[in-house]
Parts: C-alpha cells; structure tokens; sequence
C-alpha cells in the first residue's frame, strides 16, 4: 500500500526543514513490510494545491498526519479543506494523543493513533490492504460513517526499542536538514522522561499507555545507528536529542566508554543539573560532548518548586553550569516565560539566574498550554485563556494565549524580547545587542536575509 505523510511545520524554523522522528519511525516500519511512504511537507504560506497534486501522482490508500498541539489548527485546515478526501485520513502524535476527542470535531478525519504508533499504523494498513474493517486495533480511535466513534484501548509502551528499524532519513531531505542545523545529525536513543515538569507533555504522555515509559535502546544499537547516518550524509556534529541524555549512569557511562573508543565527532545533548557535577561532565567531555543544553525553565526555586514541579535549588543549577564550564563544555540554558501565576517579578530571577550563570547560550520561549498537562488545567480552572483567541492559527512559542491581569500579554512580549539583552548585556554588549535582534519582532525576517553567514552568527553569539 502506499501511505502519504504530512508534516505541517509550520512556523517553526523559518522555512528551513526539519526532521521528525515520529514520522521516520512509522515509515521504517512500513517500508520494512514491504509498503511505500513519502513525505509531503507543509510550511510558508498556505497552499492545498502541492499536497493535491501529490495525492493525485502518489495515489495514497492512506494519508497520515502527524503533529504537536501548536500545529492541531493547521491541520484541522487542512483537512478539512480536503474532505471528504478520496483516501483513508489518520492523526497520529503528541497532540491527538492527549486530545483523542478532536476526532470528532474534525471533519475529514477518519481515525487518530493514541500514543506510539508503529504496531497500530501497521495492523490499520494490513487490515486495509486485506480489505478488513480495521475496527479492533488497540490504540486507534475510528469515526464510523454514522459520526460514532470507536474508541479501542491502548496496547502497553513498547517494550524493546531495539526490535524497532532505524527512523527512516531517506523519506525527508535529510542531509538539507544537517546542513541548515549547522551541519548536525540528530538522533533520538530513547523514550520518555523520568521527569515530571508540569508544563511538559511527558507526565501526561506517561498515563497513556501500560508499562514503563522511560526506555533506552542498548548501546550498541545507538552506535550502529550512528555509523549508518554519518556513514550516507555528511556531518560534522551530532545531537542526541533525548528529553534527558544522562538519566540513566549505567546507560550513558557505557555509550560514552564505547562512542570515544571508535567516534570521533563532537556530540551535544539535554540534561538535568542533578545530573551534572565535574566527575560525569569530564567523562561526557572525553567521549567528545561539546555543549549541554539544560532547563532552567524559571529562575525562582518557590515558584519551580511549587508550580513547575521542578526540585532544585538555584545553587546546584550553577553547580552543574560551573561543571560543564570546568570540563570544557558550552551550556546553554532553556526558559519560559508567561507561566500561569508569574508575575514580572518572578521572571526577572530568571534574568538573575541566569546572568549569574552566564551560560554560552540562552533560549526563551512563550509559555503554552498543552492539553493534558497539569498547568493546563490550572489554565483551566483558573480561567486564564484568552477564548476570543482560540481560532487563531498559531499563538505559540512568540505569543501568549493567556490573560493574566498580574502579568499582562504586553509585559509578557517585552520580557520575551528583552531577556537575552538583559541576561548578557554585563558579559558582552555585542551579544547581548545581537541576540536583541534576533528576539525582536524582525528575528525571523533578519535570520533568513543572513541565512548565507548563519554559521558565522552563531559563533558570534552562541560560542558554538
Ligand atoms: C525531538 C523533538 C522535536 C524536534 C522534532 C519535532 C517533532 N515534531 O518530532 C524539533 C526540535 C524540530 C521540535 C520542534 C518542536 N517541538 Co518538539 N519535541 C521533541 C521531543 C524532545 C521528542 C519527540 C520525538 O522525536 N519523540 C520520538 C518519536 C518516535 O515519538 P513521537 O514523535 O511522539 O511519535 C510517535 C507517536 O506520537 C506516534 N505518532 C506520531 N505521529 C504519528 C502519525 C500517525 C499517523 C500515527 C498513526 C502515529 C503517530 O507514533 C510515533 C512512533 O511511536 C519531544 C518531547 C517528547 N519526549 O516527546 C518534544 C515535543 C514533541 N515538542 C514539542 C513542541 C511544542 C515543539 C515545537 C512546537 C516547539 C516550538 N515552539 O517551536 C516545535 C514543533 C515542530 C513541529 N512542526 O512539530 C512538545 C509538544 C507538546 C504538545 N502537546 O504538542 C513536546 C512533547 C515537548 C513538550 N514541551 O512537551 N521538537
């Protein structure tokens, strides 16, 4: 059979592509049972008449959708524009995962995946191919021609990551995709986060599926991962984008003893502070990690603790900078700002926080509300959403969705743009100048007139 992936990316790198795992794993294994995938991917303005002319050359039995909660109104949209659509129309990923319910208010659509998708897109495909009504696959929620919708169980996590092809790189323009992130191959070696930050998916996603939800692929399976992809593109770094790279010692120990002994190229990857001290960072830093990103998310310890779910003083979050510092390595930190009951106050600690630490790089973004998530429902039940805003198409990452009398959606816009310059402007006036730019309101619009010398940028600003 052959299945037609979509992936809306629609404000998110400027127009430059990027690679979705979610969809690389669901087209392995499709393609290791013998069906044909392709890509269509949607970005820029919006245009139905490419993923027509697609269908009509491709002839998809299956069109799949996969997205995150800021992309659900695009592709609703789509959808919708499209129906009834000539094939058979499914949903898959975080979003409909923790709102399965938008099956029934999305007209066009024929069916959503609740949580990993592998198994269940495979059986729907059989089932289709064998002429079956694919009624009774665990995780898929179906829309009956009568509006009734079927609402099947989930099956458990999956147990061994290592039975699971490689992401399928072929179906995107993967090696455009190294290039325009500085010539960095990402990888993804596990699942789930043993966290349980009450502004991230993850504690939600947890609830969704039985068994455990943190899963790590054996080492040597990563590696040969590893020498497959530096071995068909070109690459000069890489970033293991797990949600937290150093959860578990005996995991990352091992990856590191045995990636130094025959890789050479630098790495970057995600972790926790408590995970950091100078012993693990000089070991990260022999096997060649060359930065750690790591959430500060709110420089307030009251306000992490008691609102974002995070236990850390702001003590050992400098600990883990200064470590990571010692051992070589360049940090650079997450933030949000505009969380449900922060004031102007609370965010100007994150400020503190993080000039103190003076980190290579800082990242800022805007809070959003993901369904499911415990701040979410603090959204909620507090009636902080801005419901004459709900039809817009995209309110995330730049824009708040919330109205917060104590900490206006002005305020909000300002310390967004604003926090950088703040955080650098005693370490280095000329970054903290540049990255006021970058954060401005004309970011997107100078970033792509300097796209030719981004590379340049980036070690001006960033270190790296
Ligand atoms: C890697 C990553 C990225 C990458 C890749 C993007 C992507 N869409 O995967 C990059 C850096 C580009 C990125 C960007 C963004 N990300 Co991101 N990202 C992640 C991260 C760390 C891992 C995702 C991943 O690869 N998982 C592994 C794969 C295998 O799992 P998966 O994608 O969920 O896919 C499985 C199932 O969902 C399902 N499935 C998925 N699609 C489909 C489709 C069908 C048809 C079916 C049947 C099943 C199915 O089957 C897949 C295989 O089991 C997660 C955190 C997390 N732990 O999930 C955040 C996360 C997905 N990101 C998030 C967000 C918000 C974003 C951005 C909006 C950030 C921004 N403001 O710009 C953008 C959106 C980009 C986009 N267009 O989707 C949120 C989404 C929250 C939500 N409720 O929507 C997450 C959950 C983190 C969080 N804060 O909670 N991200």
């Amino acid at each position: 059979m052959n299945v037609l992936f979509v992936y809306t990316d629609i404000n998110v790198r400027g127009g430059a592509q990027s690679y979705q795992f979610g969809i690389g794993m669901l087209s392995a294994m499709l393609k290791r049972a013998g069906h044909a995938t392709r890509l269509h991917y949607m970005y820029g303005a919006y245009d139905l008449a490419p993923l027509r002319a697609a269908l009509a050359e491709f002839r998809p039995e299956v069109l799949a959708f996969s997205g995150v909660s800021p992309q659900y109104r695009y592709v609703k949209r789509v959808l919708e524009d499209l129906a009834p659509a000539p094939v058979f129309t499914i949903y898959g990923g975080v979003h409909p995962t923790l709102d399965p319910e938008c099956l029934a208010e999305v007209r066009g659509l024929d069916a959503v995946c609740v949580g990993e998708g592998e198994q269940p897109l495979l059986e729907l495909v059989e089932a289709l191919s064998a002429g079956r009504p694919p009624d009774g696959i665990p995780n898929l929620w179906l829309k009956q021609a009568d509006g009734r919708i079927i609402r099947n169980p989930t099956r458990p996590f999956c147990g061994r990551l290592e039975d699971l092809p490689f992401p399928d790189r072929e179906l995107f323009d993967y090696q455009a995709i190294v290039d325009s992130d500085f010539n960095t191959a990402l990888f993804m070696f596990s699942r789930g986060c043993p966290y349980n930050c009450t502004f991230c998916s993850n504690h939600a996603l947890r609830g969704k599926q039985e068994g455990p939800y943190v899963r790590f692929r054996g080492v040597d399976n990563c590696l040969a991962e590893i020498r497959a992809v530096v071995g068909r593109y070109r690459a000069d770094a890489l970033y293991f984008n797990d949600d937290c790279f150093t959860a578990h010692r005996a995991w990352w120990t091992e990856f590191c003893d045995k990636y130094q002994r025959e890789l050479k190229l630098p790495f970057d990857i995600n972790a926790r502070p408590e995970t950091l001290n100078d012993e693990s960072c000089q070991r990260l830093k022999a096997a060649g990690c060359r930065r750690i990103s790591i959430g500060i998310e709110s420089g307030s310890e009251k306000f992490r603790a008691e609102v974002l779910g995070r236990r850390q003083s702001n003590d050992r979050i400098a600990a883990a900078f200064d470590a990571c510092r010692r051992a070589g390595i360049k940090t650079k930190s997450f933030n949000i700002v505009g969380f449900p009951r922060e004031t102007p106050a609370i965010f100007q600690e994150t400020i503190t926080l993080n000039a103190r630490i003076n980190p290579d790089s800082v990242i800022i973004g805007i809070f959003e509300p993901y369904p499911g998530t415990q701040l979410a429902e603090i959204c909620r039940a507090e009636n902080l959403i801005d419901t004459a805003r709900l039809g817009e198409e995209f309110v995330g990452r730049t824009d708040t969705i919330l109205n917060m009398p104590q900490f206006t959606r002005q305020q909000i816009l300002k310390a967004y743009r604003n926090f950088a310059f703040h955080v650098y402007r005693r370490h280095s006036l000329k970054k903290a100048l540049a990255l006021r730019l970058y954060y401005s309101r004309y970011g997107e619009l100078i970033l792509k007139l300097l796209a030719p010398v981004r590379n340049l940028l980036r070690k001006f600003t960033m270190g790296v």
